[in-house]
């Protein structure tokens, strides 16, 4: 696709979109994070920041919307990673999908109100033993890295949302140059319902077999950036089920969006193992065990290519 069609295409990917909930709220939230943290000294220089994708947009069929398409992902990797990250010393805002895994809340049960906490009169609501250790870590962190400034989570649930929060995301990180790092984990839906197109009450299903044109989500990666922040350093993933096609199409998107990494992982080995694509080389990561994260030396060597990546700029 051509550069115009593809700026197009977007303009009325955007145009068309309903209304973001909240906007002004969420650009407000962004600028105070960014202005604290741009005042902040990171390892030798300023505090870098991090946005994190994390979770699957949804593409919904009905305008009140009832049923819908979705993209596979649990969150793992986007938490995970957001604590690696905060380890590592960068702020970081999480854009995430509603109801996905959250930074800090791993090692906790599915129900954590129900399954971590007991009640021996009504006046008293404890946690169990069992559960404490990880109780007291999750809130101990999580309330370190949000009350000191360096965590600013952003949910979102449909393409719409999650396209026009990073774009307020992108535009507020554009000051901070090559210290803004976008770090794509998120699952994002390829085909879409125009909002115009799109029936407004529930699609009834005695009119027969359901028939549907879907439209190609525009290639925002490439806007993101060349226009909304192109001095960031930028980390993308490809995600694939058949692992001979995977290192072709990580290398295409590496060239053709001009990604500095693109984080090579197979649906079945995710946790496992992922390949680090950059121009120069093709590098496997492994999780060192069974209880550690394949996260932690992921962060690891991005954190070093991003400071070369700075150094260089
Ligand atoms: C990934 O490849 C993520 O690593 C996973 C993580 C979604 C597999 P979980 O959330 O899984 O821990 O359960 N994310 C990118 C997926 C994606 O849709 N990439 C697009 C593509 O491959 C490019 S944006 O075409």
């Amino acid at each position: 696709m051509d550069a115009i069609s593809n700026v197009d295409e977007t303009t009325s990917f955007f145009d068309s979109a309903p209304l973001l909930k909240d906007a002004d709220n969420i650009s407000n939230k962004l600028t105070q994070f960014i202005d604290h943290n741009s005042f902040l000294s990171g390892s030798g220089g300023p505090r870098r920041v991090v946005c994190v994708t994390s979770g699957g947009t949804t593409v919904p069929l009905e305008q009140r919307c009832v049923r819908y398409i979705d993209n596979f992902s649990s969150g793992h990797r986007g938490a995970t990673s957001t604590e690696y990250f905060l380890k590592s010393g960068y702020s970081v805002v999480f854009l995430y999908r509603r109801g996905t895994c959250q930074p800090y809340c791993r090692a906790l049960p599915d129900d954590p109100l129900l399954e971590c906490f007991e009640f021996t009169d009504d006046f008293c609501i404890q946690v169990q033993e069992s559960h404490s250790e990880a109780v007291k870590r999750a809130i101990r962190e999580h309330h370190a890295t949000v009350s000191g400034g360096f965590l600013l989570k952003l949910p979102f649930t449909t393409i719409f949302e999650y396209l026009q929060i990073l774009r307020l995301i992108a535009t507020s990180m554009k000051i901070i140059g090559a210290n803004g790092m976008f770090y794509l984990a998120a699952a994002v839906s390829d085909f879409y319902v125009p909002w115009e197109s799109m029936a407004v009450h529930k699609i009834q299903s005695a009119s027969g077999p359901l028939d549907m044109r879907l439209a190609q989500v525009p290639k925002m990666l490439s806007i993101l950036r060349k226009e909304w922040a192109p001095t960031a350093f930028y980390v993308s993933f490809k995600l694939e089920t058949d692992k001979e096609i995977l290192l072709e199409k990580a290398d295409t998107s590496l060239k053709r969006y001009k990604m500095h990494a693109v984080v090579a992982n197979e649906l079945s080995t995710r946790k496992e193992l992922v390949i680090l694509v950059t121009n120069t080389a093709k590098v496997s990561v492994y999780r060192e065990n069974h209880n550690s994260d394949v996260e932690s030396p992921l962060i690891k060597l991005l954190v070093d290519k991003h400071s070369t990546f700075i150094n260089n700029t």
